[in-house]
């Protein structure tokens, strides 16, 4: 081992490996330790937002930026510190492959249409009365709905409503980028008129696990709102049932026509953590971001404490020691955005329990106040 470790650091090799390197090739012993480490080294690291910041950004941003004046959406991105601000690959990444941020509209404004083969997602944090027009359809958004806007469709938001509206957004944005897939198109017409009667795709799902008997072939996204009313219900009938050990009683959206995720690269979740409960730590290869909410707790990752509250938002990277705590008087609700649809589909989904059940807290970490 050490005679290795000397001769590759010998200056023969290290001239070759220079000499290579001008001309534009690369020697793959110097390398591969880097390249195939034994297990993932993610770049991204653990981090969290608190509301109060995120808060107080998107209220500047009111002032500095309306969608009128700089023709786009007011979005503010969460950058990862691990990944490269303003540089590809990594420039809004908040994962390796997932952009989550956080949306402002106002009443009055509209933001164009425009269409991607990246695919979105929303989770609505703050208010009601904004809609978004999907292909023609307009959905309106409330608190706690959650809604997908598939790759290739049109779609702009406008707020006929009275106040302010907050939401998460969720991007494949990094996957999309690194392989080279990336297309986007403005529409012509600013924002999309209406084609199809409001909210019509959420109308054919209201019988819930029943669907219209056309809808048996795959489509993108024929339910495009799952409201917050029906996600409580669905998590709240868990009751009396043990929560899972990592998890809690947790439920992911899904695209009724395939069975699997409402995003095709990312897993959507809202997690209930009951009153002072503690899961277990385990690891998996897929990362995680989180939005609290409702309630108050923590999650170690990688023996760091990360204490979380109403809005602040939490990546949790891949291959990292996680567990959660509840400490609020309430429930707690997570949203929670992965990319294990990524992973499972390159066969590369593993995860491991600790034997230890939890870690110990090595250091607290001190979010950003701005
Ligand atoms: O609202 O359509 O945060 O297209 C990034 C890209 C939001 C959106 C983002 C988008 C949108």
């Amino acid at each position: 081992m050490m005679e290795t470790h000397t001769f590759l650091d010998s200056p023969e090799v290290q001239q070759f490996n220079e000499e290579l390197e001008s001309v534009h090739l690369g020697p793959l012993w110097h390398a591969i330790p880097v390249l195939m480490p034994r297990e993932p080294q993610p770049q991204a690291v653990p981090y969290l937002w608190k509301w109060q910041l995120l808060h107080d950004k998107l209220m500047k941003a009111r002032e500095i930026f309306t969608p009128e004046r700089g023709g786009e959406r007011r979005a503010i991105y969460l950058q990862n510190p691990g990944l490269r601000q303003r540089q590809p690959w990594g420039w809004a990444s908040t994962t390796q492959t997932l952009y989550a941020a956080v949306q402002l509209i106002l009443p009055g404004e509209a933001a164009p249409s425009h269409r991607h083969t990246q695919s979105a997602l929303r989770f609505i944090t703050h208010g009601k009365g904004a809609y978004t027009i999907v292909q023609g359809e307009r959905v309106f958004m409330e608190e706690g709905d959650f809604l997908t806007t598939p790759q290739g469709l049109w779609h702009g938001h406008a707020h006929p409503g009275e106040e302010p509206m907050i939401w998460m957004d969720c991007l494949d944005i990094p996957l999309i980028y690194a392989i080279g897939g990336t297309f986007f198109d403005p529409h012509p017409d600013h924002l999309e008129s209406p084609s199809v009667p409001d909210g019509h795709s959420a109308q054919r799902y209201q019988g819930g696990m029943l669907r219209p008997i056309s809808d048996r072939h795959p489509a993108a996204a024929p339910l495009n709102r799952f409201r917050w009313r029906s996600t409580e219900q669905a998590l709240l009938g868990m009751d009396g049932t043990p929560p899972d050990p990592f998890d809690g009683y947790a439920v992911e959206y899904i695209n009724p026509s395939t069975g699997q995720s409402a995003h095709p690269n990312v897993a959507s979740w809202m997690q209930r953590l009951p009153k002072g409960f503690h899961s277990l730590a385990h690891r998996h290869t897929y990362a995680s971001i989180y939005h609290v909410f409702r309630g108050s707790g923590y999650t170690i990752v990688n023996g760091q404490k990360f204490e979380w509250a109403e809005g602040d938002y939490l990546v949790v990277p891949n291959w990292a020691w996680h567990e959660h705590v509840n400490t609020g008087s309430t429930d707690a609700y997570l949203f929670s955005v992965s990319d294990l649809p990524i992973m499972e589909r390159f066969n590369l989904q593993r995860e491991e329990v600790l034997p230890a059940e939890h870690q110990p807290i090595e250091s607290v970490f001190e979010p950003a106040l701005g």
